[in-house]
């Protein structure tokens, strides 16, 4: 059978524009909404993962098409792997996206990806792309790892890949692209750009701004100068808050489309019918119509960040990882789980709600209604240990907010601790309640293996090493006996 599947697949035509015109309208699925061919380019994306292409890539095209305008075609940058590259570059571009769940429309095939380079293979297209007049927007989904940040949010120049690109390489690290795209524009009047940084972060685009200049300031005086000077009046770095759940693709997410469309679409997103973009209204040229594409742009995307941020994805990473530990697979599985579905409320209501400037005209109530409806979502079948990794990265920005303004406030973050704690037991143990590994997929693997053998056995052991990696939770929380004895508690609880 799985033989004669592949010999099937095999034998299927590749999406890309001949095939996509040869199909005609279907009635099936969308095709994109301008004409992909007619499609300039005027973004770069950096990070061309699968969610940008559910994301920013959807939203871009409907504002062409929206607004009649052929000139915001998207140079889509995959940083490490040549995979995107090679999935998209046979097929010009295209690739589906497949949503999931109550409400989901019928498939869509996007077009207004328009190449894709690979950064690490050839570093000095993407600073060409950068530094092309006709681009007037960067944008950036490179996971909150990409920003090489030290524990104090700096730029981390003890990163080699960062001391590399500070030497004068080609540049491979994200800012080092950022500022060498700048300096070239700035020494050939390329015109103004705006960088937006779409990334999970608080004050994603202020953090961006602060990198690019840590980076310019660890260079020579005289090149730096001159560029500070143009990114003062030339460039923008407005924030923002993006929201689409994109669980990774299986293979047959693959064969669902290849069924309806007929064709092998190697580059599918597979997504949930919900998208939200909040976008700070700060450009330093113009931009795509997002507004006629859904998104919201605002004076004030701070409040919407820290909403999101501190009620959906820390009740994601609390969902990950107690229900990795408990034997769940998936975030719906881990929701339909009682105990947990009550922390995942507890934790919104009792510690986040009380932390959060609610933004106007936003019901609070009917949004955490709203994500635990979304986390339920069956269909989406997205995977507690794709939530779990990274949470060396994660936990700074989605968790401790919370654990130090409730502790300011003087209240004791119990519901918030649980998520940390839950966290170094799925560090601890890396084995589910049925005895399957979990991996540990985090930059800081070494040092958190290291730091949880420390403290092997012993839930006190547990938390105070893990509590002095400073990475991530500075030295302000270690140093906290409340937050220590609620953390302690909690460990004991689910190692017991
Ligand atoms: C998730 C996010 O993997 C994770 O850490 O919490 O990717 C989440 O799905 C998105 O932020 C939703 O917008």
């Amino acid at each position: 059978m799985a033989a004669r599947g592949r010999a099937v697949s095999q034998a299927l035509s590749r999406l890309n524009l001949d095939t996509l015109a040869r199909l005609g309208p279907g009635g099936t699925f969308n095709p994109p909404a301008v004409d992909p061919r007619a499609l300039r380019v005027g973004v770069v994306h950096l990070g061309i993962g699968a969610f940008h292409r559910a994301h920013q890539a959807v939203f871009t095209e409907m504002a062409a098409a929206a607004a009649g305008r052929d000139d915001w075609g998207i140079a889509g940058v995959t940083q490490r792997s040549a995979t995107v590259r090679d999935q998209l570059t046979p097929q010009d571009g295209l690739y589906t996206v497949l949503e999931r769940g109550r409400g989901a429309a019928p498939l869509r095939v996007v077009g207004s990806v328009r190449e894709v380079l690979f950064g690490a293979g050839d570093p000095a297209a993407v600073v060409d792309r950068i530094a092309d007049p006709a681009v007037r927007l960067v944008t950036l989904t490179v996971t909150e790892k990409g920003y090489r940040r030290d524990g104090a949010g700096r730029l981390d120049r003890s990163d080699p890949e960062v001391a590399a690109d500070l030497a004068g390489r080609s540049p491979r690290t994200v800012v080092g692209q950022l500022v060498r795209g700048l300096q070239r524009r700035a020494a050939g009047a390329a015109g103004p750009v705006t960088v937006l940084s779409c990334d999970n972060l608080v004050g994603n685009g202020e953090v961006l701004r602060g990198l690019v200049h840590d980076f310019l300031d660890a260079l020579p005086d005289a090149e730096a100068g001159q560029v500070a000077d143009w990114i003062a009046t030339s460039a923008r770095f407005p924030s923002c808050m993006v929201d689409r759940i994109v669980p990774a693709t299986s293979d047959d997410d693959r064969a669902n489309v290849r069924a309806v469309l007929g064709l092998e679409d190697q580059g599918v997103v597979v997504a949930e019918p919900f998208r939200q973009w909040v976008i700070e209204d700060d450009f330093a040229a113009d931009r795509p119509a997002w507004d006629r594409a859904g998104a919201v742009l605002t004076d004030d995307v701070a409040a919407w960040e820290s909403v999101k941020l501190r009620m959906l994805n820390a009740t994601h990473s609390l969902l990950a990882y107690l229900g990795a530990l408990r034997g769940h697979d998936t975030i719906a599985a881990a929701l339909a789980d009682d105990a947990l579905a009550a922390a995942a409320e507890a934790l919104m209501v009792e510690d986040v709600a009380p932390t959060l400037r609610v933004p106007d005209g936003l019901d609070l109530t009917g949004y955490r209604r709203q994500v635990l409806e979304r986390f339920a979502n069956p269909a989406l079948r997205h995977r507690t240990v794709q939530v779990a990794m990274d949470g060396s990265q994660k936990l700074p920005v989605r968790l401790l907010g919370t654990v130090r303004d409730r502790l300011a406030a003087g209240a004791v973050p119990r519901q918030a601790a649980l998520a940390v704690a839950a966290w170094m037991v799925y560090v601890a143990k890396g084995r589910d309640a049925r005895g399957r590994e979990l991996p540990l997929d985090d930059p800081l693997a070494d040092r958190l293996r290291a730091a949880a053998a420390v403290g092997a056995g012993d839930p006190k052991g547990l938390v105070d090493s893990l509590l002095h990696v400073e990475a991530v939770f500075g030295t302000d929380l270690p140093e906290h006996e409340g937050f220590r004895g609620v953390l302690v508690d909690h460990v004991a609880r689910l190692t017991a």
